[in-house]
């Protein structure tokens, strides 16, 4: 519990995506490993964070980001494509392509087994739109350009209303989902934090190390659940 906290100081937890499609060995989209993190999640959210949140990756049936509902279903996880022009010329896109994974209520898109969810305060639901990639909980990469947001959780909103001032993410998966939350959370203004135990990268130890040295440069603190440095 050192040093001393940072004054204001007003933590609150999200915990990414931890659903069983991102879970081996049954998970559509699996993330080496992810189980690992379910006990770490727990252990933090018995911390007393102004505010827990959990998200869903929700999508429909007819996601952009499926191969499947792509010209020739192209092999997942190695194939991109650009998305042309679904909005407006300025919102054309090249995004990675994915297995089908958490489609709205189906049994994948449940919180992962053991994950402690009756602990959080709600449930922010992500990539719903099913014209625009969504890895951050915050909104789609586009708000950071001139074509603007396709769509927000309204996220941001909600924690500056409560007067958040640090964000935590732990969740899956470390080098998408995870990552862009902290990264757009840290542009929103928050001190962010990622806690490596409560994580696990898509690509495995050098996705994770990859992950971790982006989100340092960009100002994330990355620690470990037994740091000093964790923030109280
Ligand atoms: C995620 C790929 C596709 C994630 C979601 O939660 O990191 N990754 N959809
Ligand atoms: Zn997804």
């Amino acid at each position: 519990m050192s040093p001393p906290p940072p004054t204001p100081f007003k933590p609150a937890l999200l915990v990414v995506d931890l659903q069983e499609d991102f879970c081996p060995p049954s998970g559509a989209l699996p993330v080496p490993n992810a189980r690992d993190v379910i006990a770490p999640v727990n252990q933090l959210l018995s911390y007393p964070f102004a505010l827990k949140l959990a998200t869903k990756d929700w999508h429909p049936p007819s996601h952009v980001s499926f191969a499947a509902n792509h010209a020739g279903s192209p092999p997942p996880f190695v194939s991109t494509t650009t998305i042309e022009h679904p909005l407006s010329a300025a919102h054309r896109y090249t995004t990675t392509l994915w297995p089908v994974h958490c489609v709205q209520h189906t049994r994948g898109s449940e919180f992962a087994a053991g994950f402690d969810c009756a602990k959080v305060d709600g449930t922010v639901h992500k990539g719903v739109d099913p014209r625009v990639e969504m890895y951050s909980a915050f909104c789609d990469p586009f708000r950071w350009t001139e074509a603007g947001a396709v769509s927000a959780s309204g996220l941001e909103q909600r924690l500056k209303a409560l007067a958040i001032t640090d964000v935590y993410v732990v969740g899956l998966a470390m080098d998408y989902c995870v990552k862009a939350t902290a990264e757009d959370a840290v542009a929103f203004g928050f001190r962010t934090w990622v806690v490596r135990d409560g994580t696990r990268a898509v690509g495995g130890e050098e996705g994770a190390r990859k992950a971790e040295e982006e989100m340092v440069a960009k100002g994330i603190r990355v620690v470990s659940l037994g740091d000093e440095s964790l923030g109280w």
